[in-house]
């Protein structure tokens, strides 16, 4: 299937004539899933410009109006729910089922960001003064360029261009050049919605062109999810120009499971906190830490669950894992895994994957033991269908080994006592923590993100998402007469 991309600027759609590009489809790297040309300079500045001349109209809508174009979107996207579906399948390879779950998600954050027209914009104080009150309003910022991952390719837009336009902002878009053509169609879908000409840009461009435009003096904010070396950058760049970067990034998740746990439970939900998606997610939990005295009765238990999971062909439905992304994460799943049995890391369930150069990029749920702390397989994130296990000494052991490194995002507790629950308030030092449940997953509602290397000060989604989006002024306002 090749689909015929293009950029959309000042409400037109048009081809680029940067560097040719083809992406091939995971499950079947013989066939093509897009081909375009990337934009040129000259694209990107005609999009700055579009974003720039409409932010004024776009905030002058009254937030209802803009709410309304939310809504629509979300209707619409539910109603082309299946094809939305297919196309994040074909394109990213993900399993089908997981594809309609994004999709319906993505309408869902649509959804709950119209109901921000509903909600108080600011506070009324009293004044030290008579005849005064003082009040804060918020505002939107201006021109907001959101870079979006390949791995979550509708969810995670909607959840920065959502806010972004509901609080009155434009959007300059650069989606992973690895999923255009369901950045595309969204695009669509918001025109189809209502949305005015030049209120978001998209352009399918290089890493280079979104620097630049991070740059440039017609944007005002930055919102970013992918690794934490290019948010790192971002945010340094973003901080000499005085502009806000929201940066998600990487994670190491740990899952510990206490002696006194359900272990049955325990063990399929951190197969699919680790498997489903082939991992290729950033609360993917990638080390699991199990208390000595279930460790042996564990490791089986999770053995057994994750080497049942169906992976195969990513459009039927009931497979549960499919390809990996790309050649590139194949690669880099298969490097990883190789260097890490290296430094002594044993496979109880799948391995090294291997592939010939036309099969798809289907790396098989892994499972290790014997990893150390210096074990890469510990210490990096791998972005796939790998999990390593490693034994606790002691609750408190657990808590030690689960805070080790330097990422920071997500992580889950399996035990049945409240007070182990509650210690895990305390020591466990991450962003997003999941007591009995796996460490995946997102309700728009709800703040999300993580400390240190996995997140930038930032939450995105549920009412602190406003935070970034917008600007805060305080008026002091007094009447006429003195
Ligand atoms: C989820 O776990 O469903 O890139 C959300 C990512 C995260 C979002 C994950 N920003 O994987």
């Amino acid at each position: 299937m090749t689909l015929e991309l293009h950029h959309y600027i000042g409400g037109q759609w048009r081809s680029g004539a940067g560097a040719h590009t083809v992406n091939l489809q995971p499950a079947r790297p013989t066939e093509a899933s897009s081909e375009y040309n990337l934009a040129t300079d000259a694209d990107v500045d005609a999009a700055l410009s579009s974003g720039k001349q409409s932010f004024d109209g776009w905030r002058r809508t009254p937030m209802h109006e803009r709410a309304r174009i939310l809504l629509r979107t979300a209707e619409l996207i539910e109603r082309d729910l299946e094809s939305l579906a297919e196309l994040i399948t074909v394109e990213q390879g993900k399993a089908i089922a997981t594809s309609r779950g994004e999709v319906g998600r993505a309408a869902g954050i649509f959804r709950y960001f119209s109901h921000d027209a509903d909600s108080p914009t600011g506070s009324l104080y009293a004044s030290p003064r008579r005849g005064e009150r003082i009040l804060t309003d918020r505002g939107p910022i201006g021109q907001i360029l959101c870079i979006t991952p390949w791995n979550v390719p509708i969810a995670i837009p909607a959840w920065k261009l959502a806010p972004a336009l509901a609080h009155g902002n434009t959007v300059l878009w650069k989606p992973s050049p690895v999923t255009p053509a369901i950045a595309m169609r969204l695009v669509r879908l918001l025109e189809e919605a209502g949305l005015p000409s030049g209120v978001v840009n998209l352009f399918l461009g290089t890493a280079g062109q979104a620097e630049a435009a991070l740059r440039d003096p017609r944007i005002k904010g930055c919102t970013f999810t992918g690794s934490t070396a290019v948010g790192r950058h971002l945010m340094a760049v973003g901080a000499k120009c005085g502009i806000d970067v929201l940066a998600e990034m990487g994670g190491k998740n740990a899952a510990i499971v206490l002696a006194d746990a359900d272990l049955p439970w325990a063990a399929s939900q951190i197969t699919a906190a680790a498997m489903e998606w082939s991992g290729q997610r950033c609360t993917a939990t990638s080390r699991v830490i199990v208390e000595s005295a279930v460790a042996d009765e564990f490791t089986g238990l999770l053995a057994e669950v994750v080497a049942e999971l169906p992976v195969g062909d990513p459009m039927d439905p009931v497979t549960k894992v499919g390809p990996v992304a790309t050649k590139h994460q194949f690669d880099s799943i298969a490097n990883m895994l190789t260097s890490g049995i290296e430094s002594g890391a044993a496979p109880i369930v799948g391995g090294i994957p291997r592939r010939s150069s036309t099969d798809g990029y289907f790396v098989a749920p892994t499972l290790l033991t014997g990893v150390s702390q210096s074990n890469v397989l510990f210490t990096n994130e791998v972005f796939g269908p790998v999990a390593a296990i490693v034994t606790a000494e002691s609750v408190e052991d657990a808590f030690t080994l689960a805070n080790q490194g330097t990422y920071g995002l997500s992580g889950s507790l399996f035990t049945a006592s409240i007070d182990r629950a509650l210690m895990a308030l305390d020591e466990f030092d991450i962003g997003i923590l999941h007591i009995n449940s796996e460490s995946t997953g997102a309700d728009p509602h709800v703040p999300f993100g993580g400390f240190g290397d996995s997140g930038s000060h930032h939450k995105e989604m549920g009412e602190l998402a406003r935070d970034f989006f917008t600007k805060t002024r305080t008026v002091y306002l007094r009447g006429s007469r003195s």
